[in-house]
């Protein structure tokens, strides 16, 4: 056995030896591989998990195909993006997810309400992006899925409400991420401790500011919270501020939209194509079809160019909006 294996990869290796299910196997098995140090004197251990995680996949792969059911935890990705809608009892998550997407989840007064959870597509502009809800942050009921969860998520939202105690709410639903190695993009440091955590981005939203009275009690939390992290208003029953939210966490998931044009023809302004911030001409030719990709003649851009219709490199960065006619 190699030396130095941090304590937190022996509780991930407990942990997947008592995991019931292939998909919280699955996580298990992706967290110890990030928690083995890179060296040749790990080389072997690494080169074994990876085998045994492949061979879990393609277990759970046929599984699918017969149909068995996965962990409650693991939700298929769909639409533009996969947001995780988390944090402590009560807040409102079930009421946010209910009101922006045509998910109907069970919303109480009564604190514990979800106990699992539930994607809702919520459409921003003219693409889909999928929020979850999700069982409560608690220290004592969280199971061990939601972190696997918010470690897969292309962004988490962490609700806190306005009318509790928000910032104890905040520091709490950290401190239960940062105890699963999870941390927050914006607060990340390079340093070599935070080489094993899942950086993950997060907007924190403040619900139940339902009027003029509740944006005064708002503005003060924003103060006492200089220095923390930017703060977002929004009431889920009432849907104020819920054009801003939607514009956030379309900008937070780094994506932009991209039309393709047939020669000739006009583009279809219905149905971008949508790809992650910093791709390129060649990017989209792969994800249209393969023949674009490999056959690739020439592409004409409209948007972001200096001239419409301007020719461009395959290497030619790509802006949202942007209209493209490939041709092969
Ligand atoms: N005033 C006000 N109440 C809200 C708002 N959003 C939710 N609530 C109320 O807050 C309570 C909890 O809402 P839920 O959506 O069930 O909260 P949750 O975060 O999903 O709770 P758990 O599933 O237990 O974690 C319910 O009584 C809601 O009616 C809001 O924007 N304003
Ligand atoms: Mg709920």
């Amino acid at each position: 056995m190699p030396t130095n294996l941090p304590p937190d990869y022996f509780n991930a290796d407990k942990r997947y030896r008592e995991a019931e299910n292939l998909g919280d196997k699955i996580a298990c098995l992706e967290e110890m591989i990030s928690l083995v140090p890179k060296h040749k004197g790990t080389d072997k251990l690494r080169a074994d998990l990876r085998r045994q995680l492949s061979k879990l996949k393609n277990e759970a792969d046929s599984h699918k195909k017969h149909g068995a059911h996965p962990s409650a935890y693991h939700i298929e990705k769909e639409g533009a993006g996969q947001v995780a809608v988390i944090g402590p009892a009560n807040v409102g998550k079930s009421a946010l997810v209910a009101a922006l997407t045509n998910a109907e989840p069970e919303i109480s007064p009564a604190p514990h309400t979800t106990w699992k959870p539930l994607p809702g597509m919520m459409p921003v502009y003219n693409i889909q992006i999928q929020l979850l809800d999700t069982p409560p942050l608690d220290p004592v009921f969280t199971e061990p899925g939601l972190f696997d969860l918010v470690r897969k998520a292309d962004l988490v939202v962490m609700v806190i409400d306005l009318e509790a105690d928000p910032i104890e709410q905040y520091h709490a639903s950290l401190e239960m991420l940062r105890s699963h190695r999870i941390l927050p993009r914006d607060t990340v440091t390079n340093s070599p401790e935070q080489e094993r955590f899942t950086i993950v981005p997060i907007i924190v939203v403040v619900n139940k500011c339902d009027d003029e009275i509740s944006d005064e009690n708002f503005s003060v939390l924003c103060e006492l919270f200089e220095g923390e992290c930017p703060l977002l208003p929004v009431s889920a029953e009432s849907a104020r501020y819920f054009d801003q939210l939607k514009i956030h966490i379309y900008e937070k998931l780094e994506i932009i939209r991209v039309y393709a044009k047939p020669p000739g023809e006009e583009p279809d302004l219905d149905t971008p194509f949508v790809l992650k911030k910093g791709s390129t001409i060649i990017d989209l030719a792969r994800k249209i079809h393969r023949d674009f990709y490999e056959h690739l003649k020439s592409a004409r851009v409209w948007g972001s160019t200096v001239f419409e219709g301007q020719l461009v490199q395959r290497d030619y960065l790509l802006a949202d909006g942007d209209i493209v006619e490939l041709r092969t």
